[in-house]
């Protein structure tokens, strides 16, 4: 845990969140901001600040960010968009590794 990480704090519960899954690694939920119909964040209970810092410190944990997320996917059906922003050019602004999965409506290529 990092104490400053918003991220860290909404697995902590100090922040509330609207949870939709979770597992062992991982916890998923619901982006403040949705781009889509179905738009939740997947992030590793493990403080790191992307998914490369992830996979390489903790394989096992990268692995569980993707099942939950492969499972978000499942049930809000169809096609789907997993995105992992990671760094500032590419719009990450919350340095605790996550993803977006992007769902329920037509998504454009290439992305803004
Ligand atoms: P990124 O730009 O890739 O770092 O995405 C960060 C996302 O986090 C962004 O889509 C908005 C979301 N977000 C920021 N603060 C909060 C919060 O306090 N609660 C929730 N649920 N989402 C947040």
């Amino acid at each position: 845990m990092s104490d400053d990480c918003l991220f860290c704090k909404i697995i902590a519960g100090d922040v509330p969140s609207d949870a939709v899954a979770e597992n062992e690694h991982a916890y998923a939920f619901r982006d403040l901001t949705p781009q889509a119909p179905t738009h939740v964040l997947v992030i590793p209970r493990r403080h790191e600040p992307d998914i490369g810092s992830l996979v390489e410190a903790d394989a096992e944990a990268a692995t569980g960010v993707l099942r939950l997320a492969k499972q978000v996917a499942d049930e809000a059906g169809g096609s789907y968009r997993l995105v992992f922003n990671t760094g500032e050019a590419a719009h990450q602004s919350v340095f605790h590794c996550h993803a977006h999965v992007l769902a329920g409506r037509s998504l454009g290529w290439p992305p803004g």
